[in-house]
C-alpha cells in the first residue's frame, strides 16, 4: 500500500546455506570443465578478490568485489577468473539479495569443503562497493619471482612465512592454462581435491626445468605436472621449506592451519557486523 515502505529482507544462516548448497549442486552439475570441477577457479577467485588486501592503508580485500570492473578484471593476474565470475552468474540472479563479494567467498568456502578441504567458518558482512574501489595492478603474486617476492606480497597482506607456506598448499588443486597465465599443467594428480599432495610432491620429486617456449617453471619426470618458480621458492627457501617439511608430513597439521590462514584470507578488510561464523555442512 502507498506510503508503506517495503520491507527490508534481512538474510538468515538458512539463506545462505540454500546458496552454498547451490553452488554445491552446479559443481556437480558442470562436471565437464577443465579436470571435471568449476571448484579450483571458483578458490581462485575468491583469493584473488580478497589478495589484493593492504594492511597500511586498509584498502583491498574481498569487501567490495571489484573484479567486477575493468581495471582489475584486466590485470594479468586475473586473466581467466570470467569463467568463475560467470559461473556464479545464474547464483546470484536466483539469490538477489546476497553481494557479490559475499557470494564470491562463499563460493569459494563451498569448493574448498566440496573438494575434500577442512571447514572453512564464514560469516557474511561483505558490501559491493564502486570501481574507485579497485586496486592498481601488481598487488598479487607474481608466478616468475622468488622468495623475496612472496615476502614482500604476502607480508603486505599481512601474512609471515608459516601462513604462505599454508595458503600455498591450494596449488594442490586445478592447474595452469597457457591461455591465461602462460603457464602448463596441474601441480598434482588429483586436481578437484584437496590433499597435502602438493607439498610431498615438492620434496618428494626431482623438478627440472622444463624445456618449452613457455615461461620459466618446472616439470617431474612424468612430464605431467609442473611446478612454477615461486612454487620451488618454498623448498629453496630454508625458513619456508620448514613449513613444506611438516605439511607434507602431516595432512591434519595442513588442513587445521589452512583453515586457519583461509579464514583469515577471506576475511581482510570486511567490517563485520556480525561476530559468530558459520559451518556448513558438505553436500554429498
Ligand atoms: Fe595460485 N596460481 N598462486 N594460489 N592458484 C594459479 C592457479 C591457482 C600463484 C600463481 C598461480 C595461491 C598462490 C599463488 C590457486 C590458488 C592459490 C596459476 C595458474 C598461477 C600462475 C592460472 C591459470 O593459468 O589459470 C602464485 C605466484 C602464488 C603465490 O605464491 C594461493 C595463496 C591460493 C589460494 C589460497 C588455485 C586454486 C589455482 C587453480 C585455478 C584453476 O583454474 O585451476
Amino acid at each position: 500500500a502507498a506510503g508503506i515502505p517495503a520491507k527490508e529482507f534481512v538474510p538468515t544462516q538458512e539463506d545462505y546455506v540454500k546458496i552454498y548448497n547451490e553452488v554445491a549442486k552446479r559443481l556437480v552439475e558442470f562436471d565437464e570443465y577443465d579436470d571435471g570441477s568449476y571448484g579450483p577457479v571458483l578458490v581462485r577467485l575468491a583469493w584473488h578478490a580478497s589478495g589484493t588486501y593492504d594492511v597500511e592503508t586498509k584498502t583491498g580485500g574481498s569487501n567490495g568485489a571489484t573484479m567486477r570492473f575493468q581495471p582489475e578484471s584486466d590485470h594479468g593476474a586475473n586473466a581467466g577468473l570470467k569463467a568463475a565470475r560467470d559461473f556464479l552468474e545464474p547464483v546470484k540472479e536466483k539469490f538477489p539479495w546476497v553481494s557479490y563479494s559475499d557470494l564470491w567467498i562463499l563460493s569459494g568456502v563451498c569448493a574448498l569443503q566440496q573438494m575434500g578441504g577442512p571447514v572453512i567458518p564464514w560469516r557474511p558482512g561483505r558490501s559491493d562497493r564502486d570501481i574507485s574501489a579497485c586496486t592498481p595492478d601488481g598487488r598479487l603474486p607474481d608466478a616468475t619471482k622468488e622468495h623475496k617476492h612472496l615476502r614482500a606480497i604476502f607480508g603486505r597482506m599481512g601474512f609471515n612465512d608459516q601462513e604462505i607456506v599454508a595458503l600455498s598448499g591450494a596449488h594442490a588443486l586445478g592447474r595452469c592454462h597457457t591461455d591465461r597465465s602462460g603457464f602448463d599443467g596441474p601441480w598434482t594428480f588429483s586436481p578437484t581435491m584437496l590433499t597435502n599432495d602438493y607439498y610431498k610432491l615438492l620434496v618428494g620429486e626431482k623438478w627440472n626445468w622444463k624445456k618449452w617456449n613457455g615461461p620459466a617453471q618446472y616439470e617431474d619426470k612424468t612430464k605431467a605436472l609442473m611446478m612454477l618458480p615461486t612454487d620451488m621458492a618454498l623448498v629453496k627457501d630454508r625458513e619456508f621449506k620448514k613449513w613444506v617439511d611438516k605439511y607434507a608430513k602431516d595432512q591434519d597439521a595442513f588442513f587445521k592451519d589452512f583453515s586457519d590462514v583461509v579464514v583469515k584470507l577471506f576475511e581482510l578488510g570486511v567490517p563485520f557486523k556480525q561476530e559468530e561464523k558459520w559451518v556448513f555442512k558438505v553436500v554429498e
